[in-house]
């Protein structure tokens, strides 16, 4: 009898089992996204509530080193910004401030930056629904069935009376339910969720004000991802390393370098304010991700009137800078070789000699850009996760042919971000020494 018992439950769960949700994409409960608003980088940490109505609790900063005020809203997606923000922001140097702002229902929406210079920047998210799976019903229904019989067990022993086999059958029975449909659920949370189907190419549109950039003006650029494959704005670009576009920016004499984050303002629409310092050309490469694709990264080139400087290269390696508060920064590289992974490293000593404490910034302890002398290649490189030495970072890169390389070094210090540029000639032959 019991055994039928157990079939019959067994039967009637696997009859109503619900298949495994769909994962969708979306930046998590918690996520920080970093952008450069005006003339600042404004880094702003989102906690978003399980479900709606909640409130949605903002932590912003930013690296202004004057108080900086902006108001913030929150709206439903798409939607027209209120004609006052909801909440009117002052930002001091170095004391991020948090707020709480209402959502009223589940699905997309936006928090609007507003500054002064009437640039109002657009960051989607999405709040949940609150709603159970079948699986969870079925779950509850079970522990409540077995909590019961238990309880009725119990009672019956106290007032002395003899339960019969009728409830221990109940009792096996709603143990075999919870013990079934905890492990479908088991199953189903556990299993991997299927490959992501990929995502068309996207193409960059670049547009500056001035359309004439001139050096040491400020310049508004514009960036539009379009999708590839149908002219349509890419709406699905997602923050990846704390950011949305990790935009570089690299001249053609070697000089320059900028490593900037231009802010979402409208779907597919990025803008940043940048001041180019000398004439000449450069290379803008966007690295951006798109939902259910990886990174790609996206190139425009950008022409500055006037004369270009002569080709000045950074020194080679190994090289070493003092920085910002003191600190002595040094690039060195072991035996370079190309087809072989090189190990790339950064340490950092303040004015004492004492290992300079290391920040993590957009993620990780450090930033590498590699780019080949001949700008066919580039690569962003990251920081290795873990380092038995303080204020040492390791990089590894795999050189795939013999050259000349830059190197931009970046990793976040006490006093700021701090960049160390270097050059490295990758010779001919598998086993060639560092020169
Ligand atoms: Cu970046």
């Amino acid at each position: 009898m019991i055994r039928r018992t157990c079939i019959l439950v067994a039967l009637c769960l696997g009859l109503t089992s619900a298949p495994a949700a769909a994962h969708v994409g979306e930046q998590g409960p918690i996520s920080t996204v970093t952008q450069h608003v005006g003339s600042h980088e404004l880094t702003i940490r989102f906690e978003l509530p399980p479900f709606a109505p909640g409130t949605v609790r903002l932590t912003f900063d930013s690296d202004a080193t004057a108080p900086w005020a902006f108001g913030a809203s929150v709206v439903p997606y798409r939607l027209s910004a209120p004609p006052t923000p909801t909440a009117q922001i002052v930002l001091d140097p170095a004391a991020p401030v948090t707020l709480e702002l209402p959502v009223d229902q589940p699905g997309r929406w936006e928090l609007l930056v507003a500054t002064d210079a009437d640039e109002t920047v657009r960051i989607p998210f999405v709040v949940a629904a609150l709603q159970f799976a079948p699986g969870d019903l079925q779950l509850a229904g079970a522990l409540g069935g077995l909590v019961l019989t238990l309880l009725l067990g119990m009672l019956t022993a106290a007032l002395g009376r003899s339960s019969g086999e009728w409830l221990a059958r109940l009792q096996i029975a709603a143990l075999t339910a919870v013990v079934i449909v905890g492990a479908q659920q088991w199953v189903q949370r556990s299993a991997t969720a299927p490959p992501a189907s990929g995502r068309p190419h996207a193409v960059m549109l670049l547009a500056s004000e001035p359309t004439m950039p001139q050096a040491g003006q400020p310049l508004l650029l514009h960036l539009d991802i379009i999708d590839g494959a149908t002219g349509l704005v890419a709406d699905d670009i997602e923050i990846h390393h704390e950011a949305y576009m990790h935009l570089v920016i690299l001249d053609d004499a070697d000089q320059q370098f900028s490593h900037i984050h231009p802010a979402r303002v409208a779907p597919g629409r990025y803008q940043v304010q940048w001041v180019p310092p000398l004439p000449g050309t450069y290379t803008l490469y966007a690295e951006i991700v798109r939902h259910g694709g990886g990174a790609s990264i996206l190139s425009q080139r950008l022409t500055v009137a006037g004369t270009p400087p002569v080709r000045t290269p950074p020194p080679p390696l190994p090289h070493s800078t003092t920085v910002a508060a003191g600190v002595q920064l040094e690039l060195a590289a072991d035996a370079l070789r190309h087809g072989r992974p090189t190990v790339i490293t950064v340490r950092a000593r303040d004015a004492a000699g004492v290992p300079a404490a290391i920040r993590t910034w957009l993620g990780m302890a450090g930033h590498l850009i590699v780019r080949s002398a001949d700008r066919q290649i580039y690569a962003h490189v990251h920081a290795m996760p873990t380092t038995d030495e303080p204020g040492l970072v390791r990089f590894v890169y795999q050189f795939p042919r013999p050259g000349e390389y830059q190197l931009h070094a970046q990793l976040a210090l006490d006093g700021g971000v701090a960049t160390i540029a270097g050059t490295v000639i990758v010779p001919e032959g598998a086993d060639a020494a560092l020169p």
